[in-house]
């Protein structure tokens, strides 16, 4: 698992961070957050594309690539308040899922047993079958709880016959225990799919899934309420994995099976804030970025800032538990007055 840079494109790290080789434990050891690309669309089901997103978030930005963010609101530097290191992309041949999965689980297990948290840029969502088992490897199976924001369950039995591709790596992480299936908060569900019996498995399972029409009539924030406490009940971290397509077509284009009546790109962004600021997080995963059906980087550019909310919010979280013992961040509160 050589360092390769970029699989796909040139050898650059998400906005300037430094490099780390995960072969080289000594170049992440002392690590918060190691960034890693999962380039794989193989397991997508209508248009791919998504293995170029890991660079696209890398490089969505009009500011200099200096490894330095301050947070307008939340007063903290999510690349400099952490340690950030990126490991490049994972050599993920889509055309060969198992070993792609072999690689990132191999990685997402190394990183999080290093103490860091991994952050892995997809990719299309079949990498949340790997990725997040590497992490409850080292955490505990069946200790890491699950908020997955999608317009899609993702829990189908098989693809086409194929039990891995994107539409069947939530199943997979509850069937192996990974994940109990009731830790697993869905969010953003809307559309024509699945079909009534996965329904059926999802609700013997005891998941909970917000369908995008709750959230409309509730309101977000009791959502998260709810949500917040089922998800620190006997576990001991949680795991963000936020699919792009949670977000409208119209806020999110740049994606592989687009689902209208999503999200606003504001609300996901105050969703990632709180979940980073009030959650254990030991892994997150943003995928489903397809760069070929973008336009003028709207979807790269939200993903990246998915990355730059949460690390801004984990480094927020930590000082605030450190010098207060609780957090402190009010959001109503003006911004020069923070
Ligand atoms: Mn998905």
């Amino acid at each position: 698992m050589t360092r390769i840079g970029g699989m796909y494109g040139p050898d650059i790290t998400f906005l300037g961070v430094a490099r780390c080789d995960l072969d080289d434990p000594a170049s992440f050891a002392e690590a918060d957050i190691v960034i890693v690309g999962a380039p794989f669309d193989g397991g997508t089901s209508h248009r791919a594309g998504a293995r170029f997103g890991p660079q696209a978030i890398r490089s969505a930005d009009y500011l200099p690539h200096d490894a330095s963010r301050p947070h307008l609101s939340l007063r903290t530097d999510g690349l400099k308040d952490l340690r950030v290191v990126d490991a490049g992309d994972l050599a993920m041949p889509s055309g060969d899922t198992e070993l792609s999965l072999k690689v990132l689980e191999a990685a997402t297990l190394k990183i999080a047993a290093a103490g860091a948290i991994p952050v892995i840029l997809g990719g299309d969502h079949t990498i949340a079958a790997a990725d997040v088992v590497g992490v409850a490897r080292h955490i505990g199976w069946g200790r890491v709880s699950m908020i997955h924001f999608d317009a899609h369950a993702d829990t189908g039995n098989d693809q086409w016959g194929s039990l891995y591709g994107h539409g069947t790596p939530m199943r997979r992480l509850i069937e192996s225990g990974a994940i109990r299936g009731d830790r697993f908060l869905q969010l953003g569900l809307r559309g024509y799919w699945p079909e009534p019996e996965t329904l059926d498995w999802m609700k013997d399972q005891a998941m909970r899934s917000f369908e995008m029409t709750e959230i409309h009539h509730r309101g977000l924030d009791p959502v998260l309420d709810e949500s917040f406490a089922i998800l620190t009940e006997e576990c001991e971290g949680v795991f963000l994995s936020v699919d792009i397509d949670v977000v409208d077509p119209g806020m999110a284009p740049g994606t592989g099976t687009p689902e209208p009546g999503g999200m606003t790109s504001r609300a996901l962004l105050e969703a990632v804030r709180r979940i980073c600021l009030e959650l254990p997080i030991v892994g997150i995963d943003i995928v489903e970025v397809s760069p070929p059906y973008d336009h003028a980087d709207i979807t790269a550019l939200l993903a990246n800032r998915v990355v730059l909310e949460a690390l801004s919010a984990i480094a927020r979280r930590r000082k605030d538990l450190t010098e207060h013992g609780r957090i402190t961040y009010d959001p109503k509160q003006n911004l020069l007055d923070r």
